[in-house]
């Protein structure tokens, strides 16, 4: 029974120590690294400070990339918190230079890393290359830099952006969100839609339908069930659907895209004597 009560006096001593130092803690951030498990793909680095760019992925890819920003003080290796930074992205082309569909750079839930994504729409070659123009504020002072990316080819080789023109004659950029990692499961699915105002600006496109039509072209171009049509989320941005996989192996995600009255813009339905859509996404796992 001594035994006993000593161990409850241990565990009590001991529980509380860990809750006072807990709220010691509570305005230093200690053993959290909030870019954990990501990619440091650019340092670029200025007089006082530095900017970071990290990624989910290892490259800058063609399609959906979610990146990560931090901006830190050279002089006490700070990261700072009250940058308000926007970017712009821009391929200059050999005849023409555009920008690709890019969110705003938003505060995460740490407030020294900036959150957003840009879908690159081509690859850079050999005479053709992106950079990245970044607007923010350092120490009070507005800052513009512009650096040289690289933008791959994913390495894959599945089809998971469609740049297309519509039956309204506008352009699109359609971009693969989710799954990442797919499995043999009803799978929550997203992408992003815009569109192509000009070549520098590529607006949101809002209240649209993507049906889905996933299919295993190895396999008798069999379907699955329980499909979920991809529906716009006004608070995300990004439309949201489900997809049925029901086994491993490569799926043709054919789509079609209509507009809010139902017209439809891009995509045909899959049938016997037509095994797939124009409009489609590619999956293998
Ligand atoms: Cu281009």
């Amino acid at each position: 029974m001594k035994t006993l009560k000593y161990i409850f006096a241990t565990l009590f001593v001991t529980t509380s120590f860990i809750a006072c130092s807990d709220d010691a803690d509570d305005n230093v951030v200690v053993d959290i690294n909030p870019v954990e498990g990501l990619y440091k793909l650019y340092e670029f680095s200025e007089t006082d400070h530095v900017v970071e760019i990290y990624s989910e992925k290892q490259n800058l890819e063609v399609g959906y990339n979610e990146l990560s920003i931090r901006i830190k003080d050279k002089v006490d290796n700070n990261y700072v918190s009250n940058a308000s930074p926007t970017w712009m992205p821009m391929m200059h082309m050999e005849n023409m230079s555009h920008s690709g569909p890019h969110s705003t750079l938003l505060n995460s839930e740490y407030n020294t890393v900036y959150k957003g994504h840009i879908v690159f729409q081509m690859a850079e070659n050999e005479t053709e290359y992106w950079d990245l123009k970044l607007n923010y504020n350092f120490k009070g002072e507005a800052k513009s830099v512009t650096n040289r990316i690289h933008v791959k080819q994913p390495n894959d080789g599945l089809k998971k952006t469609q740049v297309f023109t519509g039956s309204d004659e506008v352009r699109y950029v359609l971009a693969f969100v989710n799954p990442t990692n797919p499995e043999v499961a009803l799978n929550d699915m997203q992408a992003v839609l815009y569109k192509m105002q000009d070549m520098m600006t590529f607006p949101v496109v809002e209240n649209y339908k993507i049906v889905v039509d996933p299919r295993m072209p190895g396999m008798g171009n069999h379907s699955s069930p329980n499909n979920q049509d991809l529906i716009y989320n006004a608070a995300t941005k990004y439309y949201n659907g489900k997809l049925s996989l029901t086994m491993t192996g490569y799926w043709k995600i054919n789509l079609k895209l209509l507009n809010e009255n139902g017209d439809i813009l891009k995509g045909e339905d899959v049938t016997d004597d037509n095994p797939s859509s124009s409009l489609f996404f590619e999956l293998e796992f």
